[in-house]
């Protein structure tokens, strides 16, 4: 009697160290969450760009997509030094020098980074210069 007391005491003690790594799992799925996102679409030769106020030193995730029959590229300084992750049709490229991104007619590309320099950060298509756009990065003590 005493041992089958026990052995249900061991089977609900794993059930708490499951449901620990569940709750840990979850915190980590809630950190991916808190990235800041911006969405910048290519469309009719132009950068349109929906973002909310960034702050430096959060993880930050540039979506782009190109709506155009048309090469571009999404190219800037930003990304300069910092380590820079590229994902394109499920093709990841990292690195401090990444500058940018090449997209085929109707392609996205996802670009993570952590914003460290404030200010106004253009980006720009190097296929076509004419072509630009910005981002503003507002430090943590202005917001
Ligand atoms: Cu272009």
């Amino acid at each position: 009697m005493t041992i089958g007391g026990y052995r249900v005491q061991w089977r609900r003690l794993g059930m708490v160290v499951t449901m620990v790594c569940l709750a840990w799992m979850h915190g980590a799925a809630l950190q991916a969450q808190s990235e800041q996102v911006v969405e910048v679409t290519i469309k009719d030769f132009r950068f349109v760009t929906k973002q909310s106020p960034l702050r430096l030193g959060y993880p930050t995730v540039i979506r782009v997509r190109n709506e155009d029959a048309e090469r571009h590229d999404f190219s800037s300084t930003m990304f300069e030094g910092i380590p820079t992750q590229i994902e394109k049709d499920g093709v990841i490229v990292y690195g401090r020098g990444v500058g940018g991104a090449f997209l085929d007619p109707k392609q996205d590309a996802t670009i993570r980074f952590d914003m460290t320099r404030p200010g106004r950060h253009v980006f720009r298509c190097s296929i076509h210069p004419t072509m630009t756009g910005e981002l503003l990065l507002l430090s943590a003590e202005a917001v």
